[in-house]
């Protein structure tokens, strides 16, 4: 199949990778020429494990190539960022722009899936758009009119795990028309060794919603619960292990927030859709999103008590092990701690950047350092993120410190 893929970012690029891998022609499109450059070398813009050969190979063998502009494909997969607007709808600007611009290129018979993460009724949104632009095509054949086949199949693979979880992971579809979910489940089964499970388009866009939202409110419930914890001197990170052992509790890992593009921001279209019924998914993002100032206020007060103190915050990423900034509640913290303690210098360490990112490259009082020489200066430790590097990180250097641990990493 030729199938070209819109958008190669975190999910587009390793799904264009993966269907080059299994046999397809694939062409992958996005607007930003600089990407699609250094893609096309067979250079990886982000840090995902497993990726960097996969992309070699069919950059090399010539099964994914790419571009800037849109082309004709049987199948066009969109895969393109959703953020949330102010008032916590789905901004549809990126979807919008590929299906103005692909328009054109459609002849009929094409297959259009939408993967980006959305609100329910926005697969409608996509197809009335290109049927908008294309008044000679149609979804039904009506006035025998071309017909071009819209389907929503929702990616739910966990960045750091992507290239397996794009293999194993089951998928749902969410075909238009019955005849758009028999050729979008073709596609998914030619290279996903899951399940793929059959249903309307809504329902897939709020079956993506819904796992987003639910492992939201549950850190919530963690996150909650380690605020309570401090207010009652009890070490929640115990206290969760032993309630673990029940066989029907499974609480999650308090953290300094939550982050990421995803679980940070979906909530909200559910949230959005339904803003009256919505009442406990809307209040675990307020939770969620209040865990950072708790983690600043820990901070300043450890501070306050120090003549010339030297804090080191550890890690800028939203989880570890991997470079994605967005959202992050470490770098919101970091950003927020340079502005409220102008006179202490703010030692930062992440070892997945090799530059301060903007907002704190510009503090006159924030730097980026290797975690020993952090670690031997500072006399406030804040642990944002658990990567590897700093769980292993020999304890007893921290002597004689005031230790944050937001992660329970050094328990
Ligand atoms: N976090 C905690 N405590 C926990 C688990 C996570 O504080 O016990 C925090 C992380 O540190 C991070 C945030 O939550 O800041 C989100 O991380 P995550 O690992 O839970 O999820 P994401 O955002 O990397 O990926 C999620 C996944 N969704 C679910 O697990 C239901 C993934 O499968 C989705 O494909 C992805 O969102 C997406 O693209 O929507």
């Amino acid at each position: 199949r030729r199938i070209a893929v819109a958008g190669l970012g975190y999910i587009g690029l390793p799904t264009a990778v993966v269907l080059a891998d299994n046999g397809h022609t694939v062409i992958g499109v996005d607007p930003d020429s600089s990407r699609v450059e250094q893609i096309g070398r067979g250079d990886l813009p982000f840090v995902e494990p497993g990726l960097d050969i996969a992309l070699g190979r069919v950059v090399a063998d010539g099964s994914l190539t790419v571009r800037t502009t849109p082309t004709e494909a049987e199948v066009h997969i969109i895969a393109v960022p959703t953020p949330h607007t102010d008032d916590h709808r789905v901004d549809t600007s990126y979807i919008d722009a590929v299906a103005r611009n692909l328009a054109p290129h459609l002849r009929g018979d094409e297959l259009i899936i939408l993967e980006s993460t959305v609100a329910p009724g926005t697969t409608d949104h996509l197809a009335e758009l290109l049927l908008s632009e294309r008044p000679d095509l149609s979804l039904d054949g009506e006035a025998g009119r071309p017909l071009i086949h819209v389907a929503h199949c929702p990616e739910r693979v966990l960045p750091g795990k992507v290239m397996e979880e794009l293999v194993t992971n089951d998928r749902l579809i969410g075909g238009l028309t019955p005849e758009a979910g028999r050729r979008a489940t073709e596609v998914y089964a030619s290279f996903c060794t899951g399940e793929i499970r059959s249903t309307a388009a809504r329902t897939a866009e709020m079956a993506k919603l819904t796992e987003n939202a639910f492992r939201d409110v549950n850190i919530a419930f963690a996150n909650e619960l380690s605020v309570i914890c401090d207010r009652l001197g009890i070490d929640v990170w115990e206290l969760i292990e032993l309630a673990n052992l029940h066989p029907r509790v499974n609480v999650l890992q308090p953290g300094p927030g939550v982050g990421g593009h995803c679980i940070a921001v979906d909530p909200w279209f559910i949230v959005a859709s339904a803003p009256e019924e919505a009442r406990l998914i809307h209040q675990a993002r307020l939770v969620n999103d209040g865990k950072p100032l708790t983690v600043i206020d820990k901070v300043l007060a450890a501070v306050d008590g120090q003549a010339d103190a030297v804090v080191a915050t550890l890690g800028l990423s939203f989880k570890p092990d991997i470079d994605d900034l967005r959202e992050s509640p470490a770098l919101d913290i970091t950003v927020k701690l340079a502005d409220k303690l102008p006179n202490a210098p703010l030692l930062v360490v992440e070892p997945y950047v090799d530059s301060l990112p903007a907002p704190l490259a510009d503090a006159p009082n924030v730097s980026l350092h290797g975690l020993g020489e952090a670690i031997e200066r500072a006399s406030v430790v804040v642990l944002l993120v658990d990567h590897q590097e700093f769980k292993q990180l020999d304890r007893t250097r921290l002597r004689g410190k005031t230790v944050i641990d937001t992660r329970g990493a050094w328990r």
